[in-house]
């Protein structure tokens, strides 16, 4: 965690958004994969981290607005914590950590709360994503079922939003440090990537890479040849000659910050021409889509130039047709890219996708389109400098979703559908890069990963 000054000057600008009441922010507690003891990885809620830093289990935080003060609650270390997990930080550690002025057994929480209730003080709290948050927090603030996923308050959403949404430099330093990770897990895996091989040995050494780097995945690895499957999470797969891999992993540092990069590489080593030319495609979008990246402008804008790009390019392999701004204005190119040009990222991969997706990536200037495809765009508002953004355009070949729309005749005007058919098995291609807005434009943040053709040939020994 960073200094104890940090977290209290981060709370101090909290609180120059929210005037009154309290601030109540649970940790995590530890959650049981099969059996009570036998617990997931601890990761600490992102909010907590953000705000006080501490990543151990059973604790809360609590801002008292107008008195100005901060109490963290957690419980003294028994004897039998320390011989099965070692020395742990005793209360006066943790207020000294974490900056807080108190430092209280969480075993009081519930009685300090009822006191507050009753003086009819303003709780604030986010809406909580995990069951035994909910219901701690139903218990505490003595609600009924249900009730606590419409008491949040809006009004700390959206300072937390407002203050996380533009990255400090040690953030920067942060994200960058797990961006060094993630590209030796792209320079292994390309390397080792062959013919005869699982998908499971290549998706295994890119985690070890992750977990050696002292962090871990910032999100369950997609490593596939069925890269048309966007979410795809099985690794049984033989890789063959003439196969592509798409590969989406990004590791997360120490302290808990995000990466979140793709590639697209042959397990040959070289590229077929089809593949070139779909890989291309994509490339360009990417290239187009950032250069129209700036401070203002919203990003929206910025997904609707990858579109018009690909279907550009797509025309010219004979796979769409018509007038290409009509065509993206009807949206025909969801068919080959029905997700959106990025999101944010931060201690999240999707940066505080709990507070709301809508209330972190759009506003009153831009809204979130209904249409296929420019709906699952999550950020779309304009960007200030200091905000990390993930650029990520691909094509993909989905065989249901081809039928489907064929069936409907769906863009019938803008879609070769009899010229589609040769390319069903295909899969897909998608190139992610993580950015940091700057006054000028944008920078790409960390060391750069293969990205064009020549690169990644040569990184795949081909
Ligand atoms: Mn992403």
């Amino acid at each position: 965690m960073f200094e104890a000054n940090v977290y209290r000057a981060r709370r101090r600008e909290l609180r120059k958004s929210i005037k009154t009441g309290i601030i109540l922010l649970p940790g995590h507690a530890e959650s049981p994969m099969n059996y009570a003891e036998n617990t997931y990885p601890f990761r600490q809620d992102s909010t907590f981290l953000y705000y006080i830093g501490v990543n151990r289990p059973g604790l809360w935080a609590m801002m008292d607005i107008e008195e100005n003060q901060t109490t963290i609650f957690g419980r003294e270390p028994t004897v039998d914590d320390v011989i099965w997990s070692g020395l742990q930080p005793t209360l006066g550690e943790l207020r000294e950590c974490t900056g807080a002025d108190r430092a209280c057994d969480v075993a009081d929480l519930a009685d300090i709360l009822s006191a507050m209730i009753s003086e009819k003080r303003e709780v604030h709290i986010l809406p909580p994503y995990r069951a035994e948050t909910r219901q701690a927090l139903e218990r505490l603030l003595i609600l009924s079922k249900g009730q606590v996923s419409t008491k949040y308050s809006e009004e700390l959403i959206r300072a937390m939003v407002a203050q996380r949404s533009v990255k400090e430099a040690r953030e920067l330093a942060e994200i960058e440090s797990a961006l060094t990770i993630t590209h030796e897990m792209y320079r292994v895996a390309m390397q080792s990537v062959q013919e005869g091989k699982y998908e499971r040995e290549i998706a295994g050494l890119a985690e070890g890479i992750a977990i050696s780097g002292g962090g871990r995945l910032a999100y369950p690895c997609i490593l596939t040849k069925h890269g048309q499957v966007l979410h795809n999470h099985n690794y049984h797969r033989r890789l063959e000659s003439g196969d592509l891999i798409v590969q989406d992993t990004g590791a997360a540092a120490v302290s808990g910050y995000a990466s979140d990069i793709t590639r697209t590489y042959p397990v040959s080593g070289i590229f077929s021409s089809r593949q070139r030319e779909i890989y291309q495609a994509v490339l360009d979008a990417l290239t187009d889509a950032l250069s129209g990246i700036q401070p203002g402008r919203p990003f929206q804008i910025c997904h609707l130039i990858a579109a018009r790009t690909l279907t550009s390019r797509l025309q010219q392999i004979g796979l769409m047709r018509g007038d290409p701004d009509e065509s993206v204005a009807a949206g025909a190119h969801a068919l080959f890219f029905p997700h959106g040009l990025g999101h944010m990222m931060g201690l999240d991969v999707h940066d505080m996708e709990n507070l709301g997706e809508d209330l972190v990536g759009y506003d009153d200037q831009i809204q979130r389109s209904r249409q296929f495809g420019l709906c699952a765009l999550r950020f779309g508002r304009s960007p200030a400098p200091g905000f990390v953004l993930t650029v990520e355009p691909g094509c993909y070949f989905i065989g249901p979703l081809m039928d489907h729309w064929r069936s409907e005749k769906r863009h019938e005007a803008f879609i070769n559908y009899e010229a589609l058919a040769a390319w069903r098995n295909f899969g897909g291609v998608r190139i992610e890069e993580n950015i940091v807005v700057t006054p000028e434009g944008y920078r790409i943040l960390g060391p750069p990963i293969p990205r064009t053709i020549t690169e990644v040939e040569t990184a795949c020994g081909g």
